[in-house]
């Protein structure tokens, strides 16, 4: 969605309720997971697959012109689950397992603040630059969850990186981002965690 965003076309979307899936989606989805593109009736499926394809079929290019940074944005697009389950860990995890939690989670927050000093050499405020890139789009929804849930639980995760925090703001600001999930998502997103967390406590 940011990456159709990003490229101002006209989409239409149709939200899956994952714990009933309905047959018409499970019959082109090879896999039953979202997100799943569908174009003139064929399935696109997995987020990177799908930012690819768009982002060769449809001006602006958000990926960089030259092949080797190029690659090199594709492989943080591939780091994407090991960074996404390392903040997950950090927002559901109880008190008793919070620290082991965060441990896991600076580590791969570390490797990405290394990443911008690396592929940086300006301002930003997004992954490589001023303009918004496929990177910033694989990225953005979690750390749009983080900044969520972390005002609930205060870890202090991103304390210790300012790079990775200024990113994450400028993210979350955006509003390729911020309109990129349904208008009543927050409300839903913060009411579930914090029954997670009631739960946990
Ligand atoms: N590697 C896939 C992962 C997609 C994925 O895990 N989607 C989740 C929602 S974020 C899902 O559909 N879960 C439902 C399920 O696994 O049944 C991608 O990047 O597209």
């Amino acid at each position: 969605m940011i990456v159709l965003r990003a490229k101002n076309v006209d989409f239409e979307v149709t939200y899956i309720n994952l714990r009933d899936k309905p047959d018409w989606f499970l019959e082109l989805s090879p896999h039953g997971k979202v997100p799943m593109l569908q174009v003139d009736g064929r399935p696109l499926f997995e987020s990177n697959a799908i930012a690819e394809y768009l982002d060769e079929k449809i001006l602006p290019r958000l990926h960089p012109e030259d092949a080797f940074q190029r690659a090199r944005h594709r492989a943080w697009n591939d780091f994407v689950p090991i960074f996404a389950s390392g903040l997950g860990g950090v927002s559901v995890a109880d008190l008793k397992k919070r620290e082991e939690a965060l441990e896991v989670a600076r580590r791969h927050v570390g490797k990405l603040e290394q990443a911008i000093s690396d592929e940086r050499d300006n301002e930003g405020p997004f992954f490589s630059g001023p303009d918004l890139c496929l990177v910033d789009a694989s990225y953005a929804p979690f750390l749009m969850r983080f900044s969520m849930v972390e005002p609930l639980i205060e870890s202090g995760l991103m304390a210790d990186f300012p790079q990775v925090s200024a990113w994450m703001d400028a993210l979350v600001d955006d509003p390729r981002v911020r309109d990129s999930v349904p208008e009543q998502f927050n409300d839903l997103y913060m009411e579930q965690m914090t029954k997670r967390l009631d739960e946990a406590a």
